[in-house]
């Protein structure tokens, strides 16, 4: 039945002129009929320069409309309309416009975790593999960054000399990990390592022997010659780790770090929203226009 669908997908896919892209959170399965599989930055790259002209995203709400952002004259297809990200839904416009007239002279950076319409007031966009090298070459002194508190607070620390207005935005995924359950968990395992993403909060980046984003966690254990790691974010990210490390073992704290929104996509839904063309981004193209030049601006700063 799951080869069924999987062949059914893969022809409609030549059909409709469409690529599948996917998030490395998503299951196990989307991820197998994916043409990409990768972080925001990555597939937002694709998004922009690939040459089909259906795009077919697996990830959340956010990384749906940014693949729209950066390809108007694409159709981009979204196979579960509600899964979104609820870190992005704790930023609004009104009271983003309030803080950019509170501190005018500001340069105002989202992460790519936000909706079209806040990026649209945003100066430049950020993912988690990019954020580093981009703050580098900002001259601003004040910098407003929106919605994540963990990633800009960890961004700041790198930056001391600026000062940074953090949005009190957060992963409910990455947020609700305990120190003691990753301590409890190293303890038990010998030549370990601790791989955290920047959406965890200061006491879990603390014990990190590494802060990175999920590609940047993949390559820093795929190049490490420990046996074991602990993997502090989303669990999607051990179907690629696994295969590429076969011979190492990967760790997840008892209660695991699943994001429901991300886990919502079957391969079902991607063969419906195929076959019937549904479930399309549609973005207003004065908000698309301005959110357009975060993205452009990210992926220029990033090179
Ligand atoms: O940038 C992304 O794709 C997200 C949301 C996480 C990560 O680190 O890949
Ligand atoms: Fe949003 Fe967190 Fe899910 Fe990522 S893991 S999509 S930040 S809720």
């Amino acid at each position: 039945m799951e080869k069924d669908i999987k062949d059914q997908i893969l022809k409609l896919k030549k059909e409709k002129n469409a690529i599948i892209l996917a998030h490395y959170y998503q299951i196990p399965e989307i991820q197998d009929i994916a043409d990409a599989v990768g972080d925001s930055y990555y597939l937002s790259e694709i998004a922009r320069d690939c040459k089909e002209s259906v795009i077919v995203f697996c990830g959340v709400k956010f990384m749906a409309e940014s693949a729209k952002i950066l390809s108007p004259e694409k159709t981009v297809l979204f196979p579960v309309l509600d899964a979104g990200c609820p870190m992005a839904d704790m930023a609004n416009t009104a009271d983003l416009i309030k803080l950019k007239n509170q501190h005018p002279k500001a340069l105002t950076v989202c992460y790519i975790n936000s909706s079209t319409e806040v990026k649209a007031l945003c100066d430049v966009c950020v993912t988690s593999s990019s954020a580093l090298k981009i703050m580098k070459k900002v001259d601003n002194q004040e910098i407003i960054f929106l919605p994540d508190r963990n990633l800009g607070g960890y961004i700041a620390e790198q930056f001391p000399d600026k000062k940074f207005i953090l949005w009190e935005g957060f992963c409910p995924t990455h947020e609700k990990i305990e120190k003691e359950s990753i301590l409890k968990l190293k303890n038990s395992l010998e030549d370990v390592k601790i791989l955290v993403h920047p959406e965890c909060n200061k006491e879990i980046r603390n014990i990190a022997d590494y802060i990175g984003s999920t590609s940047g966690i993949i390559k820093h254990a795929t190049e490490s010659t420990n046996k074991n790691y602990i993997i502090v974010t989303e669990e999607g990210v051990l179907y690629e780790l696994k295969k590429s490390n076969p011979n190492k073992n990967f760790h997840v704290i008892d209660s695991g770090m699943i994001c429901n929104n991300m886990k919502k996509t079957t391969l079902e839904d991607v063969y419906g929203s195929l076959l019937n063309m549904q479930n399309e981004i549609i973005l207003d193209e004065d908000t698309r226009i301005k959110a357009h030049r975060a993205l452009m601006n990210m992926h220029e700063m990033a090179r």
